[in-house]
């Protein structure tokens, strides 16, 4: 397999603005006939090159005469092509074997298809690239019976029936789109109606198309469309541009969903809610989603990138417009929370692994292996830095440039931050390393403070760490948010709450006026992705717990602390001392319990332990078994020592009766927590109050809440209500996940054996994403130690997995495998074990694209 580099970049040698599809839907042999209008670009005597995959090729017509071509590596090659010509080309591809979920596929009875990054060319031959801007026509024929509705992207312009019992449908999209968000969509759906009226007075038409028999699961997601579609216009300024805006749910999607122009595909599971079968969170994140797509249509689709390096260019950006449409309808401390313990987790993970890549990758061999934690979730940690250094009015002023300027185009993540420069007047050049530069920085802060002058300062280090491909490091840009509190707690004002910039690789800041040493919050909101190392003492972190104006630096103040104990006790337990953990912090979380005043969702994140997954990224070197009984000590400790506190909260916040409004999902929230610190304690009220929490519960929160609860506490209430709720769900594949997750992270000895055993339950699949997802892929990365059981039985199973997903679903199995890519911070027996399943699959002569790229970085 063959690198992509990004300073390789050349402009396309052809292009492609018309392109005419006729597409005859068959579930093993699809007709494509394509129709485009090519031009030469520049003065070259080039060949015309075209990208194809799995496909079929059964003619090209130049200029309506047959072509000479040769195929070369699943290029279509045509030799001296005039500078403007039409070219005709037939494929047929077989859609119901297609596995991958890649190009036009069948999930379930429906026809769909996945074209970004590189699908299209599975459909047809083409410029299969992003810089190649074409208007499509669309033709799509199928039979009327089976696929009664048949949809692409833009407008409908004509329909007819055939004499043979099939019937058609012509699409025109008026907008010239990349090939990567064409789509097409055929089968028998539901449909919700609704319409939009834009600011400047149009109505558009709403349409959602779900399986038959879902519609009573589908308002939500078109309330969330409604939302996103003013808070664009309000917060933005951006309006919907086409007169139809339509999302279908299917069942196999490989990723979350698709911002395709005007036809978003989406996997169900970020479309169907009902209280009865989807938790808060799933109601959270379906509004997060759709309003993600949606976002696309003005940062994605009319603005769209280069190339693929580019690709945080459309995605960091849209995350970041997500988080802040989510920030503005809910709570923005409980959002920026949830966001960082990604960045600290899993994407820290990431970038000190041997995949590491800067925001703007160097480097691509599958661009599939890219959209990844960092390209979106760091992207848009980038984007929030620009925000913050230009301030909100600033940074719309680049946005209103950028969209002014670059409308139509195909651009690069620089064209963004000199949007972002010219608008604001800001100098962004050492900003832009942000978009070059891999791995997480380490900020290392130390303060002093002088009586006699009253001045108090902070010497700040910054030092990024080395990491996989990347050893020279500079300073970067990091806007550090700090303020000033006196020792009881007390906010210092405004003048002493500022953001710093530190912009080398040591740096001092001074405050005057201060008369006795303060207590200082650091990185305040996360305000850049850094580790941050100062010597807090515990006292200092209570003070910022219980008295922070911020609830983000309370429940930051408290993870702190708590990370301290973690490490601490890890030292322990290789020095054999006993574990320990401070009264002062018991007591700071009983009153934080109590506290009338705060916000129920943020007592449960403060009360909620990190998981051992995120514990893992406090160490170079992971020892997951110390790791394990740190956490179960601690957890037991707050079991204990709060047990009357949580009985206490828990009576008080459980609900008589459902509903979904953000006071009573916070509730939900903390009963859940209470809940699993009761089953913890186990004694015989907690277990009845679990037992009966289950009973009376209305909605599938308090359902799986308890149910997690006698999970944690190895209960045996447990089987009665796993076997009640397959009973009951096992024909709902998106519940049964729940199900399948449940017992993929549980801590019982026999967890792998279910797992495996659950391989043939009959509501699971392995064609399934969402299935492979639930099972394989959570006891592989949630439930750390079970994988990494001494014996390496989890990394054989994983690998067992891989193996058989490398050729149905390389994209899924890629996904699948970050876990084993860690090897090199295990012991020397499970590094070992774990190196010799990745050597296995490499030895693989038919190893996909996808897991070769990842597994020969790893054993590099
Ligand atoms: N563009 C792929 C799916 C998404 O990020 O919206
Ligand atoms: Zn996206």
């Amino acid at each position: 397999a063959k690198e992509k580099h990004r300073l390789a970049y050349k402009s396309p040698d052809f292009t492609i603005d018309q392109i005419d599809l006729d597409i005859s839907l068959d579930e093993n042999c699809t007709k494509v006939i394509a129709t485009s209008r090519v031009k030469r670009q520049g003065n070259h005597p080039n060949s015309l090159v075209l990208d194809g995959e799995e496909l079929i090729l059964h003619s090209v017509l130049v200029d309506k005469k047959t072509a000479d071509y040769r195929i070369e590596n699943n290029q279509l090659c045509i030799d001296g092509v005039p500078d403007s010509f039409e070219l005709q080309i037939v494929t047929e591809i077989n859609p119901a074997a297609n596995s991958a979920l890649e190009g036009l596929y069948k999930s379930g009875n429906a026809f769909c298809t996945q074209c970004e990054a590189e699908g299209f060319r599975r459909i047809t031959y083409y410029l299969d690239r992003p810089d190649v801007l074409a208007r499509f026509t669309t033709r799509i024929t199928a039979d009327k019976t089976a696929y009664p509705i048949l949809l692409s992207n833009g407008n409908r312009i004509a329909a007819g029936d055939n004499p043979n019992g099939t019937h058609w449908v012509q699409w025109s999209d008026p907008f010239p789109k990349p090939c990567y968000l064409f789509a097409l969509v055929a089968g028998d759906f539901d449909v919700l109606k609704d319409t939009f009226e834009t600011k400047s007075g149009r109505t558009v038409a709403l349409e959602l198309f779900v399986d038959k028999g879902n519609l009573n699961r589908s308002y939500h997601a078109m309330a969330s469309l409604k939302k996103s579609m003013a808070w664009d216009e309000q917060r933005f300024g951006l309006e919907y541009d086409l007169d139809i805006y339509m999302i279908v749910a299917v069942d196999f999607f490989n990723m979350g969903a698709m911002e395709n122009k005007g036809l978003n595909v989406f996997n169900a599971k970020f479309v169907l809610a009902n209280p009865e079968s989807a938790t808060d969170t799933d109601y959270f994140d379906i509004e997060r989603v759709i309003g993600h797509e949606y976002f696309h249509n003005w940062t994605g689709n009319r603005i769209t990138c280069r190339d693929w390096f580019q690709l945080s260019l459309k995605e960091g950006l849209t995350v970041f417009r997500d988080q802040e449409f989510s920030s503005d309808l809910g709570s923005r401390a409980i959002n920026r929370i949830r966001n960082v313990k990604i960045i600290r987790g899993p994407q820290f993970a990431e970038d000190a692994g041997p995949m590491s890549h800067p925001i703007r990758p160097d480097v691509v061999m599958e661009m599939n292996n890219f959209y990844t934690l960092t390209v979106y979730e760091k992207g848009s940690e980038v984007i929030r830095m620009l925000h913050t250094i230009l301030g909100e009015d600033k940074f719309q002023a680049g946005m209103k440039l950028y969209v002014d300027r670059h409308d139509g185009q195909a651009v690069t993540c620089d064209d963004f931050i000199q949007a972002m420069q010219d608008a604001s007047g800001a100098d962004l050049t050492l900003f832009r390393r942000w978009y070059a530069q891999s791995g997480t920085p380490v900020l290392t802060v130390t303060d002093e403070f002088d009586a006699d002058s009253q001045r108090y300062s902070l010497h700040v280090k910054q030092h990024t760490p080395a990491t996989a491909g990347q050893n020279e490091k500079s300073a970067l840009h990091i806007p550090l948010s700090v303020a000033l509190y006196d020792q009881r707690g007390g906010y210092l004002g405004d003048q002493y709450d500022q953001v710093l910039n530190v912009c080398s690789d040591q740096q001092s800041f001074e405050f005057t006026e201060i008369t006795e040493k303060p207590v200082v919050a650091l990185l305040q909101d996360f305000s850049a992705p850094v580790k941050l190392e100062f010597a807090y003492d515990d006292q200092d972190l209570l003070v910022l717990l219980q008295h922070s104006k911020s609830a983000f630096t309370r429940w930051d103040a408290a993870q702190t602390l708590l990370n301290k104990y973690i490490r601490l006790n890890v030292e322990h337990i290789h020095n054999q001392q006993e574990l320990e953990l401070p009264q002062g912090l018991l007591n700071a979380l009983m009153g934080i319990l109590r506290d009338p005043e705060l916000d129920k969702s943020l007592i449960a994140e403060i009360l909620r332990m990190p998981s051992e997954s995120s514990m893992a990224e406090l160490f170079d070197e992971i020892d997951i078994d110390a790791i394990h009984k740190v956490k179960c000590f601690i957890e037991q400790t707050v079991a204990t020592q709060l047990h009357e506190v949580f009985l206490e909260t828990y009576r008080q916040n459980k609900s008589a009766s459902y509903q979904l409004n953000q006071q009573e999902i916070a509730k939900r929230d903390l009963v859940a927590v209470c809940l699993t610190y009761l089953a913890l304690h186990g004694d015989d009220t907690d277990r009845s109050i679990i037992a009966a929490h289950y009973q009376a519960a209305d909605n599938m929160t308090d359902v799986l809440s308890a149910m997690q609860a006698a999970k944690q506490g190895e209960l045996p209430v447990l089987q009665k209500m796993m076997a009640e709720f397959e009973a009951k769900w096992r024909h709902d594949g998106l519940v049964m996940d729940n199900w399948f997750r449940l017992q993929a992270t549980s801590p019982a000895t026999d967890c792998l054996s279910v797992v495996k055993s659950l391989l043939t339950h009959p509501s699971f699949s392995m064609q399934n994403p969402n299935r492979l997802r639930a099972l394989i892929g959570t006891f592989s990365a949630a439930n750390p130690y079970r994988f990494h059981a001494i014996d390496g039985s989890g990394y054989a199973f994983l690998r067992e997995m891989l193996d058989e997903l490398n050729h149905s679903n390389p994209q899924v199995a890629s996904r699948l495998i970050t876990p084993l890519l860690q090897f090199k911070r295990f012991d020397p027996v499970r590094q070992s074990l774990m190196r010799q399943e990745l050597q296995r699959l490499s030895e693989r002569a038919d190893l996909s694209r996808d897991l070769y790229e990842k597994v020969s970085r790893a054993l590099a």
